[in-house]
């Protein structure tokens, strides 16, 4: 199965990506973490974008705050999907990091998913990989069925 890359802009981010990470491990989806930012470590981020691949990663999530860069540069140097996270900062709510992420030019193209959406990008990864991976598929349907099951359990319990 492909991996999953995940990149963060900061260590600062990573309380936000562990949902991501979470959601993959509970599919049983190999992941990559790493830290590199558009801004102080753009040798590295682009070089991980540009190698990934050929070294068998099929979707890089990329997450980032403030003048959140890492997923438009992510998405310039891969023709891999990639998925943006905004991360709420400390001023404006996360709004600076979601205008950033999701305002990308026609043909470079950054899926983006909610302010500190990590769980959603996530589910999006898996979506991407099971459209090659039958097992993922089922354990994606799977999990809708128990979803609404749960909801529909609830509903009835209110009202007993
Ligand atoms: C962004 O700036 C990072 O992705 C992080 O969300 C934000 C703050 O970074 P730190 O100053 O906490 O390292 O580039």
């Amino acid at each position: 199965m492909k991996k999953v890359g995940i990149v963060m802009g900061s260590k600062s981010d990573l309380p936000v990506v562990e949902k991501a990470a979470a959601v993959l491990a509970e599919f049983g989806v190999p992941y990559e973490m790493h830290i590199y930012s558009a801004h102080r470590t753009p040798e590295e981020a682009r070089s991980f974008a540009l190698t990934a691949r050929e070294k068998g990663f099929g979707v890089i999530i990329a997450a980032a705050g403030m003048a959140a860069h890492l997923a438009g540069a992510m998405a310039a140097n891969t023709i891999l999907p990639v998925i943006g996270i905004p991360c709420k900062g400390a001023v404006l709510e996360g709004m600076d990091a979601l205008l950033s992420t999701v305002q990308m030019p026609s043909g470079i193209p950054v899926a983006t998913v909610a302010i500190d959406g990590a769980k959603n990008a996530g589910y999006l990864a898996i979506e991407i990989l099971a459209l090659s991976e039958e097992s993922l598929a089922e354990k994606l349907e799977a999990y809708r069925a128990a979803q609404a099951a749960d909801i529909l359990q609830k509903d009835s319990d209110l009202n007993r």
